[in-house]
């Protein structure tokens, strides 16, 4: 069974990390039921949802992505490139350890889970502000092993390598092509954001079906056309916050 690990929207996410964003006032009461919606929707397609509670002192945790990346054979607990953002792996850390082997980003690298890609067995690591190469040496020791292959991609413009690309079917993946060049992504088929939506590359992929955000309809439509299964939700609170839809969750096989 597919397990999506998440957390509740924190009190303090007024107080968020921002990069490419103006602070605007966050409505903590409308971000926190836009994140029920998008709970709602992971079980809907069958997941088992574990909510973690709040975090009332860490601006960013719902944005659990960033903590950890879950494979089938391991997991890696990752460094957020934030300071403010480190805390937040502690409690990950105890909810996956049953779950999977654990091996840890050591300092002074840094990776935020926003930056992995993972296409079957290709891995592919924004180099963004947030992560560096140090960071992907360290997953390439971890992964080898088990037979994965960990590639670095340069991104511009955007927080993370999945505000720019994400996976939304077995061989295509959904591009701002101009945050990331099509050139990292070998025997890939691409869909193109529509230019006038540039955040709209961020989908979750579940089966045959993306969970994406109600904010970008033309890039849906094109979606659509493709044959790829929509599932939309509410989200432009905590985008706010640049947050996106893969951010808020941590998905595998339980
Ligand atoms: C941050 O800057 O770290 C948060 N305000 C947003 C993180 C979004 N995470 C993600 O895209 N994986």
């Amino acid at each position: 069974m597919l397990i999506a690990i998440t957390r509740e929207v924190s009190r303090s996410v007024v107080n968020c990390e921002l990069t490419h964003l103006a602070r605007a006032p966050i409505d903590v009461k409308r971000a926190r039921a836009q994140h029920s919606q998008y709970e709602a929707a992971l079980k809907r397609l069958g997941l088992a949802v574990l909510s973690l509670p709040e975090e009332p002192d860490l601006a960013d945790s719902v944005f659990v992505e960033d903590t950890a990346l879950v494979l089938d054979e391991c997991a890696v607990i990752l460094r957020p490139g934030a300071e403010s953002r480190r805390p937040e792996t502690e409690s990950i850390v105890k909810i996956l350890a049953p779950y999977r082997k654990l091996f840890h980003i050591e300092a002074p690298a840094h990776v935020d889970g926003g930056d992995i890609l993972r296409v079957g067995k290709q891995i592919y690591v924004g180099l963004s502000t947030r992560s560096d190469t140090n960071a992907i040496e360290q997953l390439q020791d971890f992964l080898q092993p088990y037979g994965y292959e960990v590639h670095a991609a340069t991104v511009t413009g955007c927080l993370h390598l999945k505000s720019a690309v994400t996976q939304v079917a077995e061989d295509t993946l959904l591009i701002n092509p101009k945050w990331v060049d099509k050139n990292n992504f070998d025997g890939m088929n691409f869909i193109e954001i529509d230019p006038s939506e540039p955040y709209a590359a961020n989908a979750v992929l579940i089966g045959e079906t993306i969970i994406y955000p109600t904010s970008f309809p033309k890039t849906q439509k094109k979606l659509e056309e493709a044959g790829i299964r929509t599932v939309t939700v509410d989200a432009d609170e905590l985008a706010k916050a640049e947050g996106a839809m893969t951010c808020c969750s941590l998905i595998f096989n339980g």
